[in-house]
């Protein structure tokens, strides 16, 4: 009989901590909180530094980033630089993991996890963009660009603001560009001529540009995630692929696919775009810091981007590439004209954006 009292007290205390420790992590943790909470929540490298500015006070957040590229790769950096402005602009206060390597999915369901709010980030090729955005489709007309500048002084001008703004439609908001030089044809036979390219299945990024441009050339497109090239290149069941020298050196598609012909089709950058749930959410501070850091970011990415350039054109040199330069790209810019005459009037204005920024 007189054990019964101590396991009712016993009983009645457990439930009383259970109750005041529920109540406690009902308050933190939440990454789209509105209030002011600084303490207790699911941030978990930050180190709140008992700041009191405006950048210190409001919600504590953790967001994720998805890059399709490994750790090293000048757009990871980039990414990283960004995350790194982000966190110490908000005194620790936002987070930003940036994942590598698709973790966290190929490019095209990364995206579609940005659009609906599941991933916060992504930074991704403008070539799969076009499908979520028509408008992106205008990077992979051939030639339309004279050089890197030319790209850089479009992507900085009032008409390259506008396209990051217009994603707004399409369930995001970008927030800058970074550099991605210009793409090439590469294959496991030799690559002499644009004649050699007839008849191959050739694969591209998923949009339909890109198809009509394969029509153009006589071969045959064959669009699939980025993961998937390496594989199919070396099993045969794609003859070719076309990137920049980072990806092809990076990706290790030099090893399958030895023969590269320098025709520079394309240039396609890439953009740093968040969610448009997400960026509604947040307070307009955050999201000027967020936009000011990824626009910091992209002086770091282009000079990491222009190291990476030249030490991946070495490293596939160096491991026995075959690389054709073209010293006459009049029949190559001819060959394509189809294209840029069927998409011409739908990207009118863009285009004479472009010109205007030659
Ligand atoms: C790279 C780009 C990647 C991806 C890849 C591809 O140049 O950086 O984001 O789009 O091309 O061809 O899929």
């Amino acid at each position: 009989m007189t054990k019964k009292h101590p396991r009712i007290w016993t009983w009645f205390i457990v439930s009383l901590i259970l109750v005041v420790l529920a109540a406690c992590s009902s308050g933190g943790g939440n990454t789209s909180s509105s209030g002011g909470n600084t303490s207790g929540s699911g941030n978990t490298s930050s180190g709140n530094t008992g700041d009191n500015n405006s950048a210190s006070d409001g919600p504590r957040y953790t967001f994720r980033l998805a890059e399709t590229h490994p750790a090293e790769y000048p757009t990871t950096l980039g990414d990283r630089k960004f995350a790194e402005l982000v966190n110490e602009r908000t005194n620790g206060r936002i987070t930003i993991d940036v994942f590598p390597s698709a973790q966290l999915g190929e490019e095209r369901a990364a995206i579609e996890q940005v659009q609906l709010g599941a991933i916060e980030f992504t930074r991704v090729s403008t070539g799969p963009m076009a499908e979520f955005n028509q408008d992106f489709g205008v990077f992979s007309l051939p030639y339309i660009f004279d050089d890197d500048d030319h790209v850089w002084r479009f992507l900085l001008s009032d008409a390259g603001d506008a396209l990051l703004d217009s994603l707004q439609g399409s369930g995001f908001q970008g927030l800058a560009w970074y550099s991605s030089g210009s793409r090439s044809f590469y294959s496991s036979k030799p690559l002499n001529s644009i004649e050699d390219l007839k008849g191959m299945k050739i694969r591209v990024q998923e949009n339909q540009v890109n198809i009509a441009l394969m029509d153009a050339l006589g071969a045959s497109a064959t669009p699939m995630p980025y993961g998937e090239v390496y594989s199919s290149l070396q099993t045969g069941v794609i003859d070719a692929a076309e990137n920049n020298y980072p990806s092809y050196y990076s990706s290790g598609h030099y090893e399958v696919a030895p023969y590269m012909i320098l025709d520079g089709h394309q240039r396609v950058p890439e953009v740093l775009i968040v969610s448009k749930t997400v960026w509604d959410k947040l307070s307009k501070e955050d999201q000027e810091i967020i936009r000011q850091s990824a626009i910091d970011s992209i002086a770091y990415q282009r000079e990491k981007w222009a190291e990476y350039e030249k030490e991946s054109e070495t490293m596939v040199r160096a491991a026995g590439s075959v690389i054709t330069e073209v010293t006459d790209i009049k029949p190559w810019q001819e060959a394509v004209k189809p294209v840029i005459d069927q998409y011409r009037d739908k990207y009118a204005d863009i285009l004479a954006a472009i010109d205007a920024a030659r």
